[in-house]
């Protein structure tokens, strides 16, 4: 079977949210469909959107996988249940949020699903941490470069932790 590319985002603002994002990645990793490739640095960022609300731990990660897309994001909400995501609101605090950003360079509009996801490149949250560890990905919507999609956002409250804040895998 074909092995894929695909680039997921991790946030965490509930609990010990480094070791929440650290555990979500090692189960991750533990799927026979999934082969960890690349894990970024955490950030500690502002909030964007929603009620007031504490700092977020965010990252991303990059997999190789047979998984479908749909499979894939099935996979992704069963880790958030498992971590003890509730969904109280919208765009409220969250112990673990995953979001499939890049599937190869596919585009795809599905009602349970779309990707390229369609607000990353709005988000330096997301777009620096993976610009770290994938900047020459190209959006096909846009065909611009992670690193050029991260050029052209506001860093202002994005933070790299610091090293040996960040857990081992
Ligand atoms: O969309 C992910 C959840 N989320 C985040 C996040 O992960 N980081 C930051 N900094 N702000 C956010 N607002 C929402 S909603």
């Amino acid at each position: 079977m074909t092995q894929l590319s695909c680039a997921v985002a991790l946030g965490s603002n509930l609990g010990d949210s480094a070791q929440t994002l650290t555990q979500a990645i090692a189960t991750l990793a533990q799927h026979p469909h999934l082969s960890l490739q690349a894990v970024s640095p955490w950030y500690q960022t502002a909030p964007v959107g929603g009620p007031p609300q504490p700092d977020y731990l965010n990252g991303c990660a990059v997999f190789e996988t047979t998984l479908t897309p749909l499979r894939l994001l099935d996979i992704l909400l069963q880790t958030e249940q498992q971590f003890g995501r509730i969904r109280r609101e919208r765009w409220g605090p969250r112990s673990l949020d995953l979001d499939l950003l890049f599937y190869a360079e596919q585009i795809i509009n599905l009602p349970r699903l779309t990707v390229p996801h369609p607000r990353m490149r709005d988000r330096a949250f997301v777009l620096v941490p993976l610009a770290d560890i994938a900047p020459h990905w190209r959006d096909p919507v846009t065909q611009q470069t992670v690193a050029q999609l991260c050029a052209q956002v506001d860093r202002s409250g994005i933070q790299q932790q610091l090293a040996e804040k960040i857990s081992e895998l």
